[in-house]
């Protein structure tokens, strides 16, 4: 299985021109402010503090640019691979303003991230499929962009509801062959599937 060995913070950019210069390939982080993104990254890289976290909803306002080294188990094989931590959206105290110069940063990152492999679509496992999350999917699928949703805060949720709760998001989120994976930062459960998933796109 893939396990990040060593991870650091590169930088944070708004402007293509910014972006770490590096062509490792990369995954990103995509979800409502206060989802779990920054908690997730900490975690998959198991180091704290990585990605800066917080109960306040949309303390990430630029992309933030993560290298790490990973290893896969069994065989001597290592490799890096770039994290990318997206601001989050829908935050209500968000200006309209604000929540364009959101738009369009995602969109020139997607539109010109060439070595982008995969998008993590995190959404809360506890609230029905929201529009915005929608939406995002949506774009995504138009423009052929590899995803994955992650149904996060899975402690929330007695281990028994659970199945029936993501076959509803699943429906909901219009999910047709994209994985669904529950995790949970707290109990530390589920991440054999996104290491899975992050070592079949490599
Ligand atoms: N119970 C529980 N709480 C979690 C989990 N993951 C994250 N949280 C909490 O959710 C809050 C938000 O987490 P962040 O990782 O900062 O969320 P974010 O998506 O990066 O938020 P923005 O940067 O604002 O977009 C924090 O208080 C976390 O402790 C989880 O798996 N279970
Ligand atoms: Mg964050």
């Amino acid at each position: 299985m893939l396990r990040i060995v060593e991870s650091f913070y590169v930088k944070s950019a708004v402007e293509p021109a910014d972006y770490p210069a590096s062509a490792y390939p990369e995954f990103a982080f995509a979800g409502r402010s206060n989802v779990g993104k920054s908690s997730l990254i900490n975690l998959l890289t198991n180091h704290h503090g990585l990605a800066k976290t917080s109960g306040t909803p949309g303390k990430t306002r630029l992309l933030n640019f993560f290298l790490t080294r990973y290893k896969i188990d069994g065989i001597e094989e290592s490799g890096f691979l770039q994290l990318t931590d997206l601001p989050g959206y829908g935050f209500a105290e968000v200006s309209l303003k604000e929540q364009e110069k959101w738009r369009v940063m995602v969109n020139k990152y997607f539109e010109q991230r060439a070595q982008l492999k995969g998008i993590f679509v995190l959404v809360d496992i506890r609230h029905d499929a929201d529009k915005k999350d929608i939406q995002l999917l949506e774009m995504l699928r138009l423009r052929e962009i590899e995803h994955c949703v992650i149904a996060t805060k899975a402690d929330k949720i007695p281990k028994t509801k659970q199945k029936k709760v993501l076959d509803a998001l699943a429906k909901g989120l219009g999910l047709k062959d994209e994985p669904l994976i529950a995790v949970s930062t707290l109990k530390n459960t589920g991440f054999e599937g996104i290491a899975k998933y992050l070592e079949s796109k490599l």
